[in-house]
């Protein structure tokens, strides 16, 4: 049994000095019961505790670590750079060189803006195409995180959804009036919306494949409907790829699914760990921005050079050869594993995938968007959360998380990912 007096003592301080001992919210493991562990250290596929524990880490700090966890190349491009500077707040050559990156990977990208987070992104994302179109409205997804934004924290997903407080106190009726809310993949609702605010729409903004409720991909031709609807009526499509982005394929979801948002999102990934978003676009749209247009938007740290160059040495690393090849024969080997070992222990679990990321749920039925993601049984996902955890294994502290392989796990650590989730199931 592992012990974790180390971790104990820290969050005992914790508590005392941040609010729930935590800097945000879902790694307070409020959703799945205990306490946290803290991070010693973390190599590759796994991490270390303070206690000594190792764990295989299916989390990889939410996405950013799709190469594994202190990547040579990413290291040594971060102590290189920082011996140069940390931060200059003047345009340096590596905010260039990031921004030629991200437009040959996204065609849809024609020009591209740094920041530091992606609720900065998303934020601004919606700020432009508000003034882009000066309209005033826009509909996300129930179950969509798009960061926490005052406008954007209505019906959200991750930390918000783990809380059951999907919308948080503190955000007057005046900042959402203008943030519609529909069902993922429901067609009729959208169009519903719109019908009922014409002339008003600026945009949607959507995870292409939501995983801040778990993960539910789109249902066949959703995607290209919300493309459709938004040409017709004049409002821009965002694409939220802080999650997906560099992470489903090179160019993101919109390559997987062959569509060209207006406007797109960044993070994570693209920060190598260290904070970075962006958002861009068709250049007309991004020209409206400051300091061209009358959109404002700015940061002290956007485009900062260490942060830059942790972000270019992933690229880097991601352009080699079939690295999502590899992505996706780990992930089809973790499903087909984790299918067969909840078959054989007969408990119901579905198992969503695309590509690293993926989700499995307790429920017999399938799961298209945040109601049947509700529906699944979060008591029973505690257990086996634990019970991993225990094993060795470190999956999202909540249902309501997707989880994510990188380029440093192995077969054998699926195998041992496997055999771990086989014997936890046993015990449901
Ligand atoms: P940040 O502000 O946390 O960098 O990004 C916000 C964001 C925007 N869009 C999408 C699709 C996202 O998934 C996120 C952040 N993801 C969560 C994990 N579900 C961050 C984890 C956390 O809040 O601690």
């Amino acid at each position: 049994m592992m012990t974790r007096e180390k971790s104990r003592q820290l969050f005992a301080a914790a508590l005392q000095l941040i609010p729930g001992g935590v800097n945000s919210p879902v790694r307070a493991f409020r959703a799945v019961g205990g306490e946290p562990f803290f991070a010693e250290r973390a190599a590759g596929a796994r991490v270390w505790d303070v206690d000594g524990n190792a764990y295989i880490d299916y989390v990889g700090t939410w996405g950013p670590a799709i190469l594994g966890h202190a990547p040579a190349p990413v290291v040594e491009a971060i102590q290189r750079t920082a011996a140069l500077g940390t931060s200059f707040g003047i345009p340096n050559p590596l905010e260039v060189r990031m921004a030629e990156l991200i437009r040959a990977a996204v065609p849809s990208v024609q020009k591209v803006r740094m920041c530091s987070s992606g609720t900065e992104a998303t934020m601004s994302a919606i700020r432009l195409a508000r003034g882009f179109t000066g309209r005033p409205k826009i509909l996300k997804f129930d179950g969509c995180y798009h960061g926490h934004a005052d406008s954007l924290l209505v019906r959200a997903g991750s930390g918000a959804l783990t809380f059951g407080q999907p919308d948080s106190a503190g955000v007057p009726a005046s900042f959402t009036e203008h943030t519609l809310v529909a069902p993922f993949n429901d067609e009729a609702a959208v169009r519903a919306l719109f019908a009922a605010n014409p002339g008003t729409m600026a945009g949607i903004i959507v995870e292409p494949v939501p995983g801040n409720a778990g993960l539910y991909p789109p249902r066949p031709g959703f995607l290209e409907f919300l493309r459709e609807i938004t040409r017709e009526t004049g409002a821009l499509l965002i694409f939220d790829e802080v999650m997906t982005g560099f992470r489903l394929a090179l160019g993101g979801a919109q390559q997987i699914y062959g569509l060209t948002p207006d406007l797109s999102c960044f993070g994570k990934i693209i920060g190598g760990g260290l904070p970075v978003g962006a958002f861009g676009g068709r250049a007309e749209i991004m020209d409206h921005l400051a300091p061209l247009g009358p959109v404002y938007q700015a940061g002290t740290l956007s485009g900062n050079p260490v942060a830059m160059a942790a972000g270019l040495a992933t690229l880097q690393e991601l352009a080699a050869a079939n690295a999502y090849a590899r992505l996706e024969a780990l992930g089809a080997q973790l499903e087909a594993g984790l299918r067969d070992a909840a078959r054989s222990a007969g408990v119901p679990v579905q198992f969503n995938r695309v590509g690293s990321m993926f989700c499995g749920y307790f429920t017999s039925d399938p799961v298209h968007n945040l109601a049947d993601a509700l529906r699944s049984d979060r008591q029973r996902f505690a257990k086996y959360f634990h019970g991993l955890l225990d094993a060795g294994v470190y999956l999202a502290p909540s249902q309501f998380e997707a989880g994510f392989i990188s380029l440093a796990h192995t077969p054998a650590d699926i195998d041992a990912t496997i055999a771990a989730a086989a014997g936890v199931l046993r015990t449901l």
